[in-house]
Formats: structure tokens, C-alpha cells, sequence
């Protein structure tokens, strides 16, 4: 039988989830006062649930035992407080006192709120989408009817988020009322965004830009007692809650800003309200999308906490043309939030004094506790998912009902005793005036502007003159070099972090090669001493995936952790390394978006294996790849993806280099794998020393972490630069040029070692992308006699740098009169085998075939 849903049927009997702390609320335990205590208590754990949310009514309250029969002036007082139009859903929380403060808040009569101010924004909402539809009829622009009491409800929390100290928001939402949002919020004139429904320029953004409901916004919000608060509206793509880390990121980054002290970051109470994270959701998207579950988890996370950001539900109880009963398996699409200490305030969009009201608490709330708060506002969609959708094809009863229901200015104006038929003629006219304004403009207005600290960087094209030297005196290493491998006095050092310690000394004295690890560090304290902070987290990244960093030493007796790097110099940049949560769009998002605010830091994302990057795939395709060229808006993120084939399997080996060599363009991102520890070095101080700011993606080591091939003199550190390619001194009258990227060309080498070969030249392509056309010219030329050119790679033929490189140096190739040919593995559809031994044969086959090649074959 097809799944019918009548209207009234809906959320039939869903439990809600138990909650995790049972007992009451222990407030006012005064004798004679426990009866009324444990009605209340009832109340408070179960009331939501009998509360009228929906101005529809599809949503039917749903009856609890644990209520019925309570009777008396308490029970009445209770359910008028809890079981109204608002659903104070709070009694999960672990802490007794947030509780206490909820229901203190919720049981104090609610102060006055300005009704005339409320009706007046209620009226502006509706009419500038209504004077939109007259005009650009079967233009989509997501209207937020049905909704609009997100306008006074935005008010409210700034308002009160102004009184506790906010200097700025990031906001963050989708394309729901987002072009109101715009206007009401981040308050930016109204023809400036109508302008993009006149699409007044189309030669200026062929093949780039944005739609409008999508592009982000600054502006200056103007509290009731006259504060201004900068807006941050965040650029977002259409995938829904991809935005949320990404917004979360950028409230730390310039929470940091506000805090930072030198190394010192103060991320007191007063210093995390300068800048209030506000995030608005669908009730599907909220309740679908993984990336927010793995967003939410970060919020009190030391690494990640932004004092907590105000969510709201923009909840229409649609998504598209789906219904909350195939959406989500709870009966509220917040209820996700619930497994942390997270209240949620449902609230029905009809009540704009109780909506204002909760904005009030959940400001309060985030600004007293430093915690998430969710705000779920339950309205309806007054027209289809967009103005061109027709949504009585789907819900042809709902929309019955919606298309003879008032807006709610309306229904406020009778309400509170007002005829606005004036106000409303008066502001229809404004905003009619607007939009003649908006049809007079001959370009599209720039909604948004970098923040001042961008100035001194650059984005767009590369230029030569952007590079500088990355090289450093022995001197200067070997001082660096002392302050890492010092460590407090008292501090318990594990056994083996002695002994790599006395090695890492020896390394930077230049008693011995420098490994990745060391050279990473080396590079990361050089930076730090120049006033560079640095930023890095990643899955164990703190220890290193394959013990090779070792970045915060850990006491073997108390487990205090000591980070060398964060003890350098007094008036050092400040670094932060930390062991993420087992997320990767999340985080990745969360990292971009820090790199978003923090040009002057190299912020550094970890993936365990290259791998599980592709987790994050829509962060690298929507925001790392595509934001400069949608938004013009610039990031210097270095992504560290560690790549190679050595056996471990499918998931352990290609860090799908194909990906990201196919999304390279324009100059949209760097694609490095360092061959040497002394490359790596000077990539990561090129990062942060060039003021040309781009999203760096580079495959890093596992094996050839500790190899000798891979590690460096102490001299390589001296300078000057980073080469994109590593030119081959060592064969003279070379006849065959191969040319590898990373472990395998490593490999070669020392394949050539064995055969004694004289006559194979081996070329390391370190810089991927950007390809450095001449460089390589260069390197080739050098070996005059050669004939033919092999690129070689590990991935199968399907994979790899293969389909981009190849074309490409056949281009260099022919200007030099060579032939190109490649070896690799056959296609294939999984990236690499899962057996260890499979793996061998496959290897020994592919160096044999990169010395047996030729033209002929
Ligand atoms: C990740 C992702 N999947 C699918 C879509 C297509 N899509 C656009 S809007 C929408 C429905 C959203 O519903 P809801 O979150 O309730 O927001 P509403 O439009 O109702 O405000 C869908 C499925 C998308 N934009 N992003």
C-alpha cells in the first residue's frame, strides 16, 4: 500500500527522546512549595510537547501522560507558561544551573517588547518580497512569507547581543529570506540587492560569480539604544549546511583577532561576545545533513569553541515538496541538537512577542553560558519551494489552507490594535522606489568588501614577482632548533621522545639529515619567530599520524602536554596544534573558514590518510576550489594529504591527486608534493611569507617520512627557494628522461642505483599546479642528448596527476623535438590493491617498465 499521510495525522505518536537527567530543577525549595515544584518540573520536561506551534495547526501538540490530570493554580500557571506558543525544550541539560536559568527566565512575566517597531519590521519583510513578485515575476528569490518573523526575531538577538558586547556577527544561512535577510539585517539598501534581478552586466561574470541568494554581504546593524554591530553575511553554495563550519571558522578567526596578544589568545567570556555566531537552517537541511551534525560536535571543543552560536530553524515544515514525516525520524527536525547540552526554544512564528521574547533568552543564554543555542521557529512557505514552483501539485491541502491565510502583519496589526493600512501603503512605496532605483543601475553593486587586514595581500593571477627567499642562516636554525627541543624544567619526557629530541638536535646543528618532521617544525618555528601565528589541526595530528611530529610533548607522569612551538620567543606569533574531531567536512570547512580571517596566519587542515579527504569533498569543490572565482573572496588554507602507494590498500594510498588536478584553474590553488624535507620546508614558509594568498593542497609523505633519499642536509635550509622542479645532476648523457612525482620518484632513483643505469635522468615534478612550464623546460634541456620523456606515476592510468600533466608536457616536449609517453597502473576502478604482496609485484613491474619503455613500444 502506497504511504499515505493525512494532514492531520502527521508526527502521530513519535516519543520524543528521553531525556538525559532526570529530577527536578531543585529552584525555590521553600517549605510547602515541593507540590508546586513538582508540577512545574513536569512542566518543564514535558510541556513543549503540548505546546501550540504551528500557526496551521498540522503540527498537533502531543498529550503526555505525566501531564494529564494535573490540575490547580499551579498546574494552570505552569501550562500557560510551558504549553504555549512557545516549546522550551531544556530539561537534557547536564548543568543544573542552565536549567535553573531557563526556567527562571521562562517563568518571569515577559518585559515589554516595542509592538509598533515589531508590526512596522513585520510589514517590511512581507512587502519588499511582495513588491519583488509584482516585479520579477518567475524570478526565484526564496521568500521568507510565512516566516517573517525572523525579522524581529534577528532584532531581538542583536539588540540584546549589542548589551553584552557584540561588536560583530557572522551569519550564516541559506537561500531562505536570505535577499530580506540582506536587506533587514545586514542592512544593505534595497536597490543595491534587487540590482541582481536585473542581471545588468552579464559579460562581467561569464563563467564566474554567483546567483543572488547565494553571494554574502557586510553591512552595519543599528541596535535600539543605537550600537552598530558589523554584519558578516557568509558567501555560501546551494549544498545546505555546507556553510556552517565554514561561518563558525570565520567567528573564531576574528575572535582571535579580538583576543590575540602576541602568542597570547584571551578567550575570556567578554572577548568571545565581541563577535556572536549566528547561523540560520531549514527544518530538512537541519535535520539531514551530516555536516552539521559534525559541526555541532566542535562546539565545545578547545580547538574549535566560539562561545556558542545562535541557531535558528527557519522551520516552514517543508522541504521542497517533502513533509517533516519523511524527513526526519523525531518529531522535531531540531532534535539532533539535543544530544549535547543544547536548549531549544520552538516557538510559533504567529506569536511575534514570544518570538522576540525567546531571541532575548537565546542572546542571554549564548552571552551568559558561552553554548549553543537553537532557536526553531515554526511558520509556513506561503508560496512554492521557489516563486516558480507550484506547490498545490504536492500539498494541495496545505496550500489551500496557506493561500486563504492572512500575513502576519496583518493578523499583528488586529492584534495588538493598530490600522496599518497606512504604514504599510508607505513602506510599500519605498520599496517600489527602491527597485526603480535598483532598474537605473548599470553594474552590480558589490555587496560585501574584504576585511581591512586582506590589504596587504594579493589574490588572483600569479605573478613571478609575488615569490620571495625562504632560505635561513645556520645560525637562525640552529637557535630554533634549541628552543624546540627545550622543554620546562620538572617535565617528564618520555623515553623515546629524549632520544628524538637529541636526533632533532643533531639535525639542526647540522650533525645530521633533517627528516620531514624536524623540517616541518624548523619551518613552523622560523615562521612563528617572524610574528607568523600558526594554526594546524588534523586528526592526531598533535603526535602525527606516523609518530613523525610530535608537536605537543606529553609528561609521562602527569600527561600535561608542553608545545615547543608555543614556546619560542615571548613576542612570537601564537600557535595552536591540536587533535581534531574524527570529522573532515567539518573541519576542513571550520579551518577554511579560519584562513578566510586570518590571512597573516598559515593555517594548516590534516587528513589522517589523503584519502578520507574526499569526506570534505563539497568544501574543496564549493569553498577551497571555487570561492575565489564565484565570490573573488581569497583563503591561503594548506591542505596536508599523505599519499603514497605502499600497500595499505584503497583507502590508504592515492589521496585522489586526480581530484584536485582536475578542479586546478585560474590560478585557484597551489598542488605541491615536496620530494625533500628541505622542499617541504621552503613550500610552507613560501606559503606564508608570499603575500599572494591561495588555497595550497599538498600530498606529504608516509613511508619516505624517516628515508634518507627523502631528508636533507642542513645547507638545502640555507636557501634560496623552493624548486617546482628538482633537476637531475647526477646523470650525464641522459637518453631517456623520467619524470615522478613524490615517493615514486624516490623509487626510481634508487631503482637506478641498482641497475647501475647511467643513461635514465629523473626528474622530481614537486609543483604540480601551477606547472612551471619554463622550469621544467629548463630541467629537460639540460639533458641534451635524451630522446624520450616518461612520466611516471603510481596511481592507475584513470588516476593521478596523469590526464592533467601528460597534454601538457607533451606541449614542452614538442617545442624541445621529444616524445612523451607514461607508465602507470591499468585503469582501474578502486585506486590500489588491498594486498600488501599484490602491491609488490605491481611496483617492481612499474619501475622495470619506467627503465624498459621506449618510443618504439
Ligand atoms: C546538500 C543539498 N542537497 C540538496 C539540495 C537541493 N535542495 C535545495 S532546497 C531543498 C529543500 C530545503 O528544505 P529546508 O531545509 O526545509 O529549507 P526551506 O527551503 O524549506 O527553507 C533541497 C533539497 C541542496 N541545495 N543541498
Amino acid at each position: 500500500m502506497a504511504h499515505r499521510t493525512t494532514l492531520e495525522e502527521e508526527h502521530p505518536a513519535k516519543a520524543p527522546r528521553a531525556a538525559k537527567t532526570p529530577g527536578a530543577l531543585g529552584t525555590a525549595r521553600v517549605a510547602g512549595n515541593e507540590d508546586r515544584e513538582r508540577v512545574f518540573d513536569a512542566f518543564r520536561r514535558w510541556g513543549y510537547l503540548e505546546a501550540t506551534l504551528d500557526p496551521l495547526g498540522f503540527l498537533q501538540p502531543q498529550k503526555r501522560p505525566e501531564l494529564d490530570g494535573l490540575a490547580g493554580e499551579a498546574a494552570d500557571e505552569a501550562r500557560r507558561i510551558y504549553c504555549g506558543k512557545v516549546g522550551a525544550d531544556f530539561m537534557h541539560l547536564p548543568e543544573p544551573e542552565r536549567g535553573r536559568w531557563i526556567a527562571e527566565r521562562m517563568e518571569t512575566p515577559a518585559g515589554e517588547v516595542d509592538q509598533k517597531k515589531i508590526l512596522e519590521r513585520l510589514i517590511r519583510a512581507d512587502l519588499f518580497e511582495q513588491v519583488l513578485q509584482a516585479r520579477y515575476l518567475g524570478t526565484k528569490r526564496f521568500s521568507l512569507e510565512g516566516v517573517t518573523a525572523l525579522i524581529p526575531l534577528l532584532d531581538s538577538i542583536l539588540d540584546t547581543a549589542g548589551e553584552h558586547g557584540a561588536a560583530s556577527s557572522i551569519v550564516a544561512m541559506s537561500h531562505r529570506g536570505r535577499l530580506n535577510v540582506m536587506v533587514h539585517a545586514a542592512c544593505k539598501a534595497p536597490h543595491e540587492v534587487v540590482a541582481g534581478f536585473e542581471d545588468v552586466d552579464p559579460r562581467s561574470v561569464l563563467g564566474a560569480g554567483d546567483v543572488k541568494y547565494h553571494v554574502g554581504a557586510t553591512g552595519t546593524y543599528v541596535t535600539s539604544t543605537g550600537k552598530e554591530i558589523g554584519i558578516h553575511l557568509v558567501s555560501n553554495p546551494s549544498h545546505l549546511e555546507a556553510v556552517d563550519p565554514v561561518a563558525m571558522g570565520r567567528a573564531r578567526a576574528k575572535q582571535t583577532r579580538a583576543g590575540v596578544d602576541g602568542s597570547q589568545i584571551d578567550r575570556s567570556r567578554a572577548t568571545l561576545n565581541t563577535v556572536v555566531p549566528i547561523v540560520m537552517h531549514g527544518d530538512a537541511a537541519f535535520a539531514g545533513q551530516g555536516i552539521w551534525a559534525e559541526t555541532l560536535n566542535l562546539s565545545d571543543l578547545e580547538a574549535y569553541t566560539v562561545g556558542g552560536t545562535i541557531h535558528i530553524i527557519v522551520n516552514n515544515l517543508i522541504g521542497f515538496t517533502t513533509r517533516p514525516t519523511q524527513e526526519h525520524s523525531s518529531r522535531f527536525a531540531s532534535d539532533i541538537a539535543k544530544r549535547q547540552s543544547v536548549p531549544i526554544f520552538h516557538v510559533n512564528a504567529e506569536d511575534p512577542d514570544a518570538v522576540v521574547r525567546i531571541g532575548r533568552i537565546a542572546a542571554e543564554y549564548r552571552a551568559t553560558f558561552g553554548g549553543e543555542v537553537v532557536v526553531d521557529i515554526i511558520g509556513y512557505r506561503r508560496h512554492g519551494h521557489s516563486e516558480v514552483d507550484d506547490p498545490t501539485i504536492t500539498q494541495p491541502r496545505l496550500y489551500e489552507r496557506i493561500k486563504n491565510h492572512p500575513p502576519l502583519w496583518k493578523i499583528y496589526a488586529e492584534h495588538i490594535g493598530v490600522d496599518a493600512a497606512q504604514i504599510a501603503e508607505k513602506i510599500r512605496g519605498e520599496y517600489e522606489e527602491e527597485q526603480t532605483q535598483a532598474r537605473a543601475v548599470k553594474k552590480i553593486p558589490q555587496l560585501r568588501k574584504l576585511p581591512e587586514y586582506w590589504a596587504p595581500y594579493y589574490h588572483g593571477c600569479y605573478k613571478p614577482e609575488y615569490e620571495v627567499d625562504t632560505g635561513l642562516t645556520r645560525e637562525k636554525l640552529a637557535e630554533i632548533t634549541d628552543g624546540l627541543v627545550r622543554v620546562p624544567q620538572g617535565f617528564h619526557v618520555h623515553p623515546k621522545i629524549v632520544k628524538l629530541l637529541q636526533q632533532r638536535a643533531g639535525m639542526g646543528h647540522g650533525k645530521r639529515a633533517v627528516d620531514y618532521g624536524f623540517a616541518e617544525a624548523l619551518a613552523f618555528g622560523s615562521l612563528l619567530l617572524e610574528g607568523t601565528p600558526v594554526r594546524l589541526t588534523g586528526q592526531d595530528s598533535q603526535r602525527g599520524t606516523f609518530n613523525q611530529r610530535h608537536a605537543a610533548l606529553v609528561d609521562s607522569e602527569t600527561e600535561e602536554e608542553y608545545l615547543p612551538l608555543a614556546h619560542l620567543a615571548p613576542n612570537q606569533g601564537f600557535c595552536e596544534i591540536y587533535n581534531s574531531s574524527l570529522s573532515e567536512a567539518g573541519c576542513l570547512g571550520f579551518e577554511y573558514g579560519f584562513s578566510r580571517d586570518y590571512p597573516e596566519a598559515l593555517v594548516l587542515w590534516e587528513a589522517q590518510f589523503g584519502d578520507f579527504a574526499n569526506g570534505a569533498q563539497v568544501i574543496i569543490d564549493q569553498f577551497i576550489s571555487a570561492g575565489e572565482d564565484k565570490w573573488n573572496l581569497p583563503a591561503g588554507l594548506v591542505m596536508l594529504l599523505p599519499h603514497g602507494y605502499e600497500g595499505q590498500g584503497p583507502e590508504h594510498s592515492s589521496a585522489r591527486m586526480e581530484r584536485f588536478m582536475q578542479l586546478a584553474a585560474e590560478d585557484n590553488m597551489q598542488i605541491c608534493q615536496p620530494s625533500t624535507a628541505a622542499q617541504y620546508f621552503h613550500m610552507l614558509r613560501r606559503q606564508a611569507r608570499r603575500p599572494w594568498r591561495k588555497p595550497l593542497i599538498v600530498f606529504t609523505p608516509k613511508s619516505m617520512l624517516r628515508h634518507p633519499d627523502a631528508s636533507s642536509n642542513i645547507e638545502e635550509f640555507t636557501g634560496p627557494r623552493f624548486l617546482p622542479i628538482v633537476p637531475d645532476r647526477e646523470a650525464r648523457d641522459a637518453k631517456r628522461i623520467l619524470i615522478a612525482s613524490g615517493k615514486v620518484g624516490h623509487e626510481l632513483r634508487a631503482e637506478r642505483r641498482r641497475r647501475k643505469d647511467t643513461s635514465t635522468a629523473i626528474l622530481l615534478l614537486d609543483q604540480l599546479y601551477p606547472l612551471a612550464r619554463n622550469e621544467i623546460s629548463a630541467a629537460i634541456a639540460e639533458h641534451a642528448v635524451a630522446r624520450d620523456i616518461v612520466w611516471v606515476q603510481e596511481e592507475p592510468a584513470n588516476m593521478g596527476a596523469l590526464s592533467y600533466v601528460l597534454p601538457r608536457l607533451e606541449r614542452v616536449a614538442k617545442s624541445l623535438g621529444l616524445r612523451v609517453r607514461s607508465v602507470k597502473r591499468s585503469a582501474s576502478a578502486s585506486p590500489a590493491t588491498g594486498s600488501a604482496k599484490a602491491h609488490e609485484l605491481e611496483q617492481k613491474t612499474l619501475l622495470a617498465l619506467a627503465f624498459t619503455t621506449t618510443s618504439s613500444d
